[in-house]
């Protein structure tokens, strides 16, 4: 008979390679070394320290999948969902900054990119000295991206971009700027731009007051007719499969990312449970703690398998979007319950800063709605076994 080890039950660490195990690693190590320190603190105050692209850079972590030629480290998906894992485990923000940069910059920028853009971009991304972010969501159009209003005009020498973009992490502090528009030039369809800081007509006003996600800074993107050249455009894709092929990548990722969270707060609550006596003996001496405990680790393990499977699968080219779905839906809903849950374990505990799990709680309300809210992931896993779509 095996033998079991709680943190580990289906034993996700024998199937990952060596350079896998490396990258989880790796990633550990610097999350824990040099971002715990500063989260309790960059939280509380609503601070991003821009610094951290360059650190994040500086250990090969943003763009992992992306070609060494390009700046990145070539490794495969699996390895990119454990990083996503091992900074989400201190705060789902640095995640964000980490995912957005990796999955919706430089991706789009690599896989849509000529070649010129994918030169001149993605080395300074890739190292951190240029901060990038993914406009698509707009005060109007947020689960329904089709009905965004922003436009691209055609001019002799390029383009006229007008309108504004909402939500958008990294915005304020960004250099770059991937940003989706309607462009009458191309029939209406939707069309990807790489903005830069500084162009005329280009603002990025903060979003203030957040009660979630507080260490990732989140801005508008207005554009009162920013004028841009041809080469701005990106070339090799149109309609909304363009965003979507990005966001199928950030949505695997935050799979991993949540569950990381989730992690966090498992492990505080059983520690907390072991340490903490009321009526004479450890709260995890009683039933219904260890109920609730048993419920984590079992939902943890298996999303995580989950997870793994769905990585192995885009590793292969095998991936659909509803697998994606599958896994963004349930880990980021399951990670939520399990923050709450351990916020309730905390007792009074639970919601001081010190004790982490009411951030991560706070946190995870957002990762459970961006990038396809819970109820919108229910709506494509509905369509894709009826055969009848259900979003009006
Ligand atoms: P629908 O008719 O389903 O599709 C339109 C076209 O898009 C294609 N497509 C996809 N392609 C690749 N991957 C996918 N996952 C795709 N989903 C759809 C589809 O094949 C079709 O192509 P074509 O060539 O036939 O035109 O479109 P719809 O308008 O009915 O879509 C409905 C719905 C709800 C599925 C979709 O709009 C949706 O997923 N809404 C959620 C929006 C969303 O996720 N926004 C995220 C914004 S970015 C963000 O949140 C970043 S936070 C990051 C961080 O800080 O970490
Ligand atoms: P809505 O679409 O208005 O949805 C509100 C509620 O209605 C949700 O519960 C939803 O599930 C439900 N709902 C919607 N449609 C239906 C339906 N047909 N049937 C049943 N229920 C439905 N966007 C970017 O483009 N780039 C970013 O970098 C980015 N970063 C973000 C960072 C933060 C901190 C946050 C909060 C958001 C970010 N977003 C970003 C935006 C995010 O993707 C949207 O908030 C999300 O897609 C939901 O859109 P919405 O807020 O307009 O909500």
């Amino acid at each position: 008979l095996g033998r079991f080890d709680w943190q580990d039950a289906l034993r996700l660490d024998s199937q990952l390679t060596e350079d896998e195990r490396m990258m989880r690693d790796a990633a550990h190590s610097y999350a824990q070394e040099k971002l715990q320190p500063r989260v309790i603190e960059a939280f509380r105050e609503e601070k991003t320290d821009p610094a951290i692209f360059a650190e994040m850079g500086g250990m090969g972590l943003l763009g992992v999948t992306i070609p060494e030629e390009y700046g990145g480290i070539g490794a495969g998906y699996v390895a990119y969902g454990l990083v996503a894992r091992e900074i989400e485990r201190v705060d789902s923000g640095y995640r964000s900054m980490m995912s957005v940069q990796s999955s919706l910059v430089m991706y789009p920028i690599y896989a849509y990119g000529s070649e010129e853009q994918r030169r001149k971009y993605l080395p300074k991304l890739a190292s951190g000295e240029w901060i990038g972010c993914f406009g698509l969501t707009e005060p109007d159009a947020g689960s329904d991206p089709a009905g965004m209003k922003t436009r691209a005009v055609k001019t002799e020498g390029g383009y006229v971009l007008t309108g504004s973009k909402m939500w958008i992490s990294n915005a304020p502090i960004a250099d770059v700027f991937v940003v989706w528009a309607k462009s009458e030039a191309h029939g209406g369809k939707i069309r990807g731009f790489v903005l830069e800081k500084g162009m005329k007509g280009l603002s990025t006003p903060k979003i203030g007051g957040k009660l979630s996600l507080r260490a990732s800074i989140t801005g508008e993107i207005v554009m009162e007719g920013v004028e841009v050249g041809e080469d701005a455009l990106l070339p090799h894709v149109e309609g909304l499969k363009g965003p979507f092929g990005c966001l199928n990548r950030a949505r695997y990722g935050i799979a991993w990312g949540a569950l990381g969270a989730a992690e966090f707060c498992w492990h505080a609550a059983r520690q907390y449970g072991l340490d903490r006596k009321q009526f004479g003996k450890p709260l995890a001496g009683t039933q219904l703690y260890q109920k609730k405990l048993a419920d984590m680790m079992t939902d943890i393990t298996l999303g995580l398998q989950g997870a793994l499977q769905v990585g192995r699968l885009m590793d292969a080219a095998q991936a659909a979007p509803e697998m994606i779905s599958i896994v963004k839906r349930n880990n980021c809903g399951k990670a939520l319950e399990i923050a709450r849950m351990a916020r309730d374990m905390h007792g009074g505990n639970g919601i001081s800063e010190e004790f982490q799990v009411m951030r991560h709680m706070v946190n995870l309300e957002t990762v459970n709605t961006y990038e396809g809210a819970h109820d919108v992931h229910a709506l494509i896993l509905g369509r894709a076994q009826t055969g009848i779509q259900a979003f009006f």
